[in-house]
């Protein structure tokens, strides 16, 4: 289907003439992905400022035969949020207000585009934190976030986005709002709307506002860097630490060569002798988290470890684990394989890579670092073709057989899309796409991704 004529007046009639960008310098920020990998084209982006302008955004371009690529912060990590064949882009950035914050309740009611790093600043003035966080916090959004179902360095203590939403708001195909955001901590009354949404990548409707939870702000938090002999060694500290250690909440592994890298590219001296493998952990309690740290790794005979002295310590660590991802893309564009894994099956994996992906592109530089507390490795591969799939294949298929999942926490996205009929059933997917059809029966939102 052409869009018919006359589409940009009408929607410039609705969002203003200012945010209806047609130029091809305007939209060149909207039609690359984070990483550089995924490029295309969109007819048009189109900055709506309220809900009610989203959705009669959405029925004209219904109506004028444009499918439609919703946006946020445009840090997506598997080709989601770009636009490939003239679709029209409707960015949320604009939609950055936090409607309600309630110190009392701990809730908050916030729109779309509201980023994460003003989020959490929200959540701290009034008191409490926000249970989700990771290294693009300056952009990713709250639409984003949702719609990726979005994990980072807290899962392992408050869940993933999906656990921190008690109400949504939502735009439908037909620009039908679905949704309610009155902070009910208790409504089983049919479907789970939230849950729906979390996940759903932009295919089943646009998310413009969600009420979510804030979770206590400890006053106590501690870290250490722990050298390790391997990834097997890692997860043995990590699972005894989540035995013995009540105020663990978070496990990250980072492999030697990332370190290197990371230390190379922020021109920094290396923190701890070297080791093969390194373990970046974090208690946080209203006790004293560092005592409670250094007891518990005392306890399982941790040997060789630095503990940060101070916020500004800690914070120093932490850009280690969090500037791996830019350290990465420093180098080349990357393969992202975002992966979790059955208990045990972590050794398997990283045991087999090296040969499986050398046996394709011999000259592919491999990093893997992760959220190891969730058993999520995210494997990077540098040196690939753009396009070329071979080792995507490789790699996807050996974390199948392995028991794992192909997306932890970035979601399908176009990078995925061709593996997810080997990781999820048939009668899954056929539940999947019914639910795709009933909601968007014209397939306009978010064409190709998810399904292929
Ligand atoms: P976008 O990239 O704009 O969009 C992502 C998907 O959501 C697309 O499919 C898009 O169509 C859809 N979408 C966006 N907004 C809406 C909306 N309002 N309604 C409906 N659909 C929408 N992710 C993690 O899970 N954990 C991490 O630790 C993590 N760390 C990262 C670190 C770096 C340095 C970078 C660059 C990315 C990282 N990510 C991480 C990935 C990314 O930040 C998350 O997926 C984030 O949730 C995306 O939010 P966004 O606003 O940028 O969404
Ligand atoms: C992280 O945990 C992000 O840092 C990004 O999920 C992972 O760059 C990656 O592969
Ligand atoms: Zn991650």
């Amino acid at each position: 289907l052409e869009p018919r004529e006359g589409l940009v007046e009408e929607l410039a009639a609705v969002v203003g003439p200012n945010n209806v960008l047609e130029d091809e310098h305007a939209r060149a920020d909207y039609e690359v992905d984070w990483t550089g990998r995924y490029k295309g084209r969109a007819r048009l982006v189109v900055r709506p400022g309220t809900p009610e302008e989203v959705a009669r955004s959405v029925v004209i371009c219904g109506q004028g035969g444009a499918s439609i690529v919703p946006q946020g912060g445009n840090t997506g990590l598997v080709g989601g949020a770009v636009p490939v064949n003239g679709e029209v882009v409707i960015s949320l950035r604009r939609m950055n207000r936090l409607v309600e914050v309630d110190a009392g309740s701990g809730q908050v009611v916030a729109e779309a585009g509201v980023t994460l790093a003003t989020l959490a600043g929200a959540a701290a003035q009034a008191g409490w934190r926000f249970g989700i966080d990771f290294a693009a916090r300056d952009s990713a959004t709250v639409g984003g976030m949702i719609a990726t179902n979005a994990g980072g360095l807290h899962v392992m203590r408050h869940g993933s986005m999906r656990e921190q939403i008690i109400g949504i708001e939502a735009v439908l195909a037909d620009g039908q709002v679905i949704g309610r955001l009155s902070g009910l901590l208790k409504d089983n009354t049919g479907y789970h709307l939230p849950s729906l949404l979390a996940g759903s990548e932009g295919t089943l409707g646009i998310i413009t506002r969600a009420c979510l939870k804030l979770v206590r702000r400890d006053s106590s938090r501690a870290s250490a860097l722990i050298g390790v002999d391997g990834p097997e060694q890692a997860e043995e500290i990590v699972n005894r630490l989540r035995q013995s250690c009540e105020s663990l909440a978070a496990a990250e592994l980072i492999l030697e060569n990332g370190l290197s890298l990371v230390l190379k590219h922020q021109r920094r001296e290396r923190p701890l002798p070297e080791h093969p493998a390194y373990v970046l952990v974090e208690t946080a309690s209203n006790r004293d988290a560092e005592t409670e740290l250094v007891d518990a790794l005392a306890d399982i005979g941790v040997v060789s470890a630095v503990l940060a002295a101070g916020a500004n310590e800690q914070r120093r660590l932490w850009e280690l684990r969090e500037g791996l991802t830019d350290a990465i893309s420093a180098v080349g564009v990357p393969h992202k394989f975002d992966v979790s894994l059955p208990a045990g099956r972590i050794r398997h994996l990283m045991a087999k890579l090296p040969d499986l992906v050398a046996a394709i592109e011999p000259n592919a530089v491999i990093v893997v670092f992760g959220h190891l507390g969730d058993r999520n490795l995210h494997i990077n591969v540098l040196g690939l073709g753009r396009g070329d799939g071979r080792v995507d294949d490789v790699v996807l298929r050996a974390v199948l057989r392995e028991g794992g999942s192909i997306s932890a926490e970035h979601g399908i996205g176009r990078a995925k899309r061709r593996w997810l009929p080997f990781d999820r059933s048939r009668a899954d997917l056929a539940a999947m796409r019914a639910i795709k059809a009933s909601l968007d029966p014209r397939g306009i939102f978010n064409p190709g991704v998810l399904f292929a």
